[in-house]
């Protein structure tokens, strides 16, 4: 990796700092970074074929979170940053898919986009209403607040994408643990289906 360094620009180093956190395509690294496996075993419960999941090695990794976390969680007026890769499966029919969550502060809104692969992005607002916007490379997505959102891999190679958030919007998950979404994506044929 090229890292700049203060002598390339011919400044006194204290007029520049050097960047202390690395963006590429597939992974965050620096200070202020949390990294976060999901394996199937904690997920099996999100999928309609339970028994399905509970067949399958537990340990299998079904997505990776990156996030950047330069002030504390909370904070009001902060935005952190994420990198999520999300990698192709099926459980029974049902595509590999992240668990989805509303913010805690609900009326917090975030953007997604995707790098890599292709998807589907399920938003679903508080009167379960559910809409999907597809996922590939170079698809920017715009998620309102008090909107659940998840992502399902619906191609054959890992899903990454990027988000962007407030810092003080935090994670509800409890609405999504209890009812899920009102749609889910299954393989049917060749071909992603809506139901
Ligand atoms: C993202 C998600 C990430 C993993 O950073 O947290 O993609 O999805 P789950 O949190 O639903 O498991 C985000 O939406 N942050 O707000
Ligand atoms: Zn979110």
């Amino acid at each position: 990796m090229f890292v700049q360094t203060n002598e390339h620009l011919n400044m006194k180093s204290d007029q520049v700092i050097s960047p202390r956190v690395f963006f590429s395509s597939g992974h965050l690294n620096g200070e202020d970074v949390v990294y976060e496996s999901k394996r199937l075993s904690e997920l099996a419960g999100l999928f309609a074929d339970r028994a399905a999941a509970e067949e399958m090695d537990g340990n299998l990794p079904v997505y990776e979170v990156y996030s950047w976390v330069p002030v504390p969680q909370g904070t009001e007026g902060g935005l952190f940053f994420g990198l999520t890769n999300l990698h192709p499966g099926l459980v029974g029919s049902e595509y590999f898919m992240t668990k989805g969550h509303f913010h805690a502060i609900e009326n917090r809104g975030e953007y997604y986009w995707c790098i890599q692969g292709e998807g589907i992005l399920l938003l679903m607002d508080k009167q379960r209403e559910t809409r999907a916007e597809r996922m590939f490379p170079g698809t920017l997505h715009y998620i309102p607040g008090y909107t659940a959102h998840r992502v399902v891999n619906t191609g054959s190679r890992t899903l990454r994408f990027g988000a962007c958030w407030p810092s003080d919007a935090g994670y509800n998950y409890d609405p999504i643990a209890a009812d899920g979404f009102s749609v889910r994506v299954r393989k049917v044929g060749k071909v992603p289906v809506l139901g």
